[in-house]
């Protein structure tokens, strides 16, 4: 094993250059999926892939992967690491670009201390990991993992009316391999938390043994207009009213849970969206997230029900559309615990947790090992341009994956890799 560190000046350069893609005039960050801000970015991800001498291969749902492919590889099925390069609007520059550029690090240092690993290493920059465009979200990932037909997600049309399927072929990202044209051994994600558990705590390493389930969907809600002044309080069927009841019944939900549930509306329009109009439709989204299956399954259907009841009590239609739909994640014990040994022989202090976000890494956990390691977001921000990560920090989390990513793909090895990722 390489007793090498990262480049961290490599690093945090390319986060840097990155991260000044997609800024507007005021100086806003936005890499949507697809969009031109988001060729712009995979545009430079692509040139460094060549630079670092891998081999650049896109699929047809625009996922980007450069791969190392070394002699005497014991199989072709590549250890795979990786993340999103697309962002949520007005972003900060780390989250998923932190988790590819560290990926392109690794094995960037590696091929250059002449490591030979036992398989292809790859780093893949997933389609759409964000779902603010196009839901759902963390989609490239989820087609790869053959859990979405790629003729159906090249159709899905986002919520400013593109396609997806020709947004890619626009951009020039339409790729040619075929979803899952690579078998990965083992997948291993580097993110920030964003989120506050290791800010607070004072640990350096998250070792993610969990992911919470995700449930999206979009209320549709039918009133009536008129008049605001004329209109008596008890002849009003205010589609208004009822967003703004759904939000609060909500965040009660949420936090009768100790912690275990968070629900969010985010997206919100009313129509005619006028100061003396009462509204005659309100559309909002709403993302339910819980640690355990039955409590998010219990949390659907107590909105279900409350949809009803409000639909009656203030004549209202009430229609939902589920956006997405993932159930909780559980990774893989052995990769979870490379991940605390790598910590702990860096001398750095490391917890387990579960992750409050979705990622890459719980669709591809449903055809390989995988599992995630975290690093502290100061003051827990995320999607949010204040998102930021000590750069200590970066190059320690950088540094774990690539002690990581040796143990599990050193030669002649005492593996106890799994059955799954063994020649
Ligand atoms: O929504 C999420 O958790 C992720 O950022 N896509
Ligand atoms: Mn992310
Ligand atoms: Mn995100």
């Amino acid at each position: 094993m390489t007793d090498k560190s990262i480049d961290g000046a490599r690093l945090i350069a390319r986060l840097g250059e990155l991260g000044g893609i997609g800024r507007d005039g005021r100086g806003q960050l936005s890499r949507l999926a697809a969009t031109d801000t988001d060729k712009l970015g995979r545009d430079l991800f692509v040139s460094w892939l060549h630079q670092a001498g891998l081999e650049v291969a896109i699929d047809r749902i625009g996922n980007i992967f450069g791969i190392w492919k070394p002699v005497g590889s014991i199989d072709d099925r590549p250890l795979l690491l990786g993340s999103h390069i697309d962002t949520v609007i007005n972003a900060g520059q780390l989250d998923g670009c932190y988790g590819v550029l560290a990926a392109l690090e690794v094995i960037e240092i590696l091929k250059e201390d002449g490591f030979q690993p036992n398989r292809p290493i790859a780093v893949a920059a997933f389609t759409n990991e964000e779902g603010v465009r196009f839901a759902p979200d963390m989609l490239g990932s989820l087609v790869f993992a053959g859990g979405f037909r790629l003729d159906n997600a090249l159709l899905i049309v986002g919520a400013d009316g593109s396609v997806l399927g020709e947004e890619l072929a626009r951009i020039g990202y339409a790729g040619s391999e075929v979803p899952g044209f690579i078998e990965p051994a083992a997948y291993v994600e580097l993110h920030i938390e964003q989120g506050p558990v290791l800010d607070r705590s004072g640990v350096s390493i998250g070792a993610v043994e969990n992911l919470q389930g995700i449930s999206w969907q979009r209320i549709e809600i039918e009133g009536v207009a008129n008049h605001a002044g004329t209109t008596p309080m008890d002849m009003r069927s205010d589609a208004g009213y009822g967003a703004a009841r759904i939000t609060t019944y909500l965040r009660d939900l949420a936090r009768n849970c100790e912690g275990s549930t968070v629900a969010t509306v985010g997206c919100l329009e009313l129509v005619p969206n006028a100061i003396n109009v009462i509204p005659s439709r309100a559309s909002l989204t709403v993302d339910l997230r819980s640690t355990t299956e039955d409590r998010l399954l219990r949390h659907e259907a107590a909105l279900g029900a409350f949809l009803e009841t409000l639909a009656e009590d203030e004549q209202l239609q009430i229609s939902v559309e589920r956006l997405a739909r993932t159930t909780p994640v559980k990774f893989d014990e052995v990769i979870v615990k490379k991940i605390e040994n790598a910590a702990e022989k860096r001398g750095l202090s490391v917890r387990r947790m579960t992750s409050g976000a979705g990622h890459d890494a719980q669709m591809i956990a449903s055809i390989a090992p995988a599992a995630m390691i975290f690093v502290p977001s100061i003051g827990g921000i995320s999607h949010n341009p204040a998102e930021q990560t000590a750069e200590v920090d970066l190059i320690r989390g950088a540094n774990v994956l690539l002690d990581v990513v040796q143990s599990i793909s050193q030669r002649h090895s005492t593996n106890e890799y799994p059955a799954s990722c063994s020649p």
